[in-house]
This record gives structure tokens, sequence and C-alpha cells, in this order.
């Protein structure tokens, strides 16, 4: 497959000394919801992202960002993290060669995604405070030269993220008329404004679904009280004629079993927000709606434990089997 930073190379903030570190990222599916779209009045497509290399968003960014990165000579690389963005600097980190400290809030990441950064080898500190204490910081040693940032303040992620507005409009020859996203620290909804306008087809109607308890909510991966691109995100969202739509937890996980229910769509919960956001605020009928679906459902296999039903115990023999399959 050609990496993501090779097919828009044209697009993105690389020289022909960049060295290009990618483990596949992009092209992800563009799935047509049938029961979705019947459930909701509207014609819902999902852009699964959980399909890239490590199972979020959050490679495309980190393709570039860490390209950049050693280009620019870095030594190493950190991040403050919900989970996904570690996993991510972990993974293309060790592709890289060069060493990851991942800042994380003690005992507020899924277990899948420290999972992976351990996996990979990335040096994980748990830091006994909010997101908000990790980033500060992340952006410290950033500062003393020791590390390189590849959290989304970084603006060579949201070059990268941008991307996958490209790949929308490509698949359907235009821009759809909303586009609907979990909103967490806001990169995600700023870099698809931008990519939408540079792909030249207009931007959509932005409907970005938040946690209403954004520091206490189910869906981990968007705990963050004070988004850090606040400004330009919700800025993006007026431009676009779109709306923030605030979700209260029960929303975000009736949207996640919907997905996984009606179109076997597996995330984590925190993905099911953008569906949440159409589910409760719905367009006008007929409308054609792109929701982004940010991430796996195996990074947090507690939530499917918890939230899905449980297997049943059954002894090894046909006619108990065939019972209690009816
Ligand atoms: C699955 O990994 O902030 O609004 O540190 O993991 O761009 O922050 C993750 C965010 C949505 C929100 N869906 O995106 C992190 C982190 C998933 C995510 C978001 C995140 P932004």
């Amino acid at each position: 497959m050609v990496p993501l930073a090779e097919r828009y190379r044209d697009r993105l903030p690389l020289t022909g000394a960049t060295p290009i570190v990618s483990l596949g990222e992009g092209a992800t599916p563009l799935l047509p919801a049938p029961r979705l779209s019947e459930r909701i009045g509207v014609e819902v497509w999902l852009k699964w992202e959980g399909a890239n290399p490590t199972g979020s968003f959050k490679d495309r960014g980190m393709t570039v960002a860490v390209s950049k990165a050693l280009e620019e000579g870095a030594r190493a690389v950190v991040c403050a993290s919900t989970g996904n963005t570690a996993a991510s600097a972990a993974a293309y980190a060790a592709r890289a060669g060069i060493p990851a400290v991942i800042l994380q809030p003690a005992g507020a990441v899924a277990l899948g995604k420290v999972a992976q950064a351990r996996a990979v080898g990335a040096r994980l500190l748990e830091v006994r405070g909010s997101f908000e204490e990790a980033l500060a910081a992340a952006r410290e040693l950033a500062r003393r030269g020791t590390h390189a940032l590849v959290n989304s303040l970084n603006p060579h992620r949201l070059e990268g993220q941008k991307t996958a507005a490209f790949e929308i409009v490509e698949e359907l020859g235009a821009a759809p008329d909303v586009l609907a996203l979990p909103y967490g620290g806001g990169g995600n909804t700023r870099a698809y404004s931008v990519g939408f306008e540079e792909a030249g087809a207009g931007v959509p109607r932005i409907q970005a679904g938040e946690a209403a308890g954004r520091a206490a909510t189910v869906a981990t991966a968007i705990r963050i009280a004070e988004p850090a691109h606040r400004a330009e995100a919700e800025e993006a969202v007026a431009r676009s004629g779109g709306a923030v739509v605030s979700l209260m937890d029960e929303e975000i996980l009736a949207a996640w079993r919907e997905l996984a229910g009606l179109e076997g769509v597996f995330c984590e919960p925190a993905s099911a927000a953008g569906v949440a956001a159409i589910a409760k605020l719905p367009p006008e009928r007929g409308a054609r709606v792109v929701c982004v679906v940010t991430g796996h459902g195996l990074k947090d296999p507690e939530a499917a434990a918890r939230l899905a039903e449980a297997p049943v115990s059954v002894a090894a023999e046909l006619d108990a089997i065939a019972e209690a399959a009816a």
C-alpha cells in the first residue's frame, strides 16, 4: 500500500529529505450504514478509523509528526495522552528507532491502549493527575529540547489528520452535507475543517459530539476538561453552520450499541460520539452524513465486558449446547 505521506505528499509539509515513517496508515473504509440510516432518517456513512495500524485516527497525524521529528534530528518523542495518541506515538517511535515517553493520567486509560504502548517498549509514566497536568509537563519537556512533542499541538499532526477529509471527498465525489465526529481536544475537528477546505469541495456542517461531563465520562478517550484546540475547533464548527452537541454518557453508549448491533462496527465508547450527535440532533431527512468512528473497540475491552451481554457457561454436551443456543 502507498503510505498516506506519499499519497498526499504535495499537500503535506514534507520534503525530499523527510524520512517517511509509516505503518500503512490511512485509506480506511468508508462504510455505508443502511440500518443506522433507516433508524435516524439520514444517509449515514461511517469513516472507520479503527482500521488504522494502531487502531485509531491518530496514526494519520503520527506518521507525519514522527517523520518530521526524525528529519529535524529529534532523538526522542514525548506526548501526554488519554491513550490513543500514546499507542500511536509509541508504535511510530519504535518504527523510527527512537524512544517514546508517554505521560498518561493514572488509572484513566483503557487497557488495550496501555498494552499497545508497553508492547512496543515505550517509557510509560502514570501521572497522578489530570490529562491537563500531564500535557503541561510534556510541553515543558519539549521546551527543554530533550524530546519532540507529538501531541496535536504539533502542527504536523493535524496536517496528517486532514487527509481523512481528502479520502472522503475522493470516495463520495463530493463533500457530505454533514460531518459528525467526537470532540475531545478539538484537534481532529480542526483538521477535518482544514482538509475539506483544501479539498475544494466545500465544508460540510460539522456536528462535534462532546461528553457533557468532560472530566468524568465513560468515554475515557475524550476525558479532557480543557480542550487544547477549543477556539479553532468551535470557530470551525460555527463557520460550517454546524453545532457542538453535548452528550450524556447514556447517549454515547446507546450509539456505541447501535454501531455494533446494527452495523457490526465495534468501536471504543468515545468513538460513537459522532453517531450520538446525529441521533440527538438529526439533520434534515435524507441528508448525507459521514460519521467518523475514531478508534477500535479492542482498545477498551473492559467497556465491552461491562456493557455487553456476558457469555453463557455450558457443559460440553450437545443437548445442553443446543438448548443454550436456541
Ligand atoms: C478514539 O489520545 O486526546 O478532539 O490523547 O482517542 O482531536 O482530541 C484522544 C482523543 C476522539 C478526540 N476519539 O479527538 C489522546 C486523545 C478517540 C480519541 C478523540 C480522541 P480530538
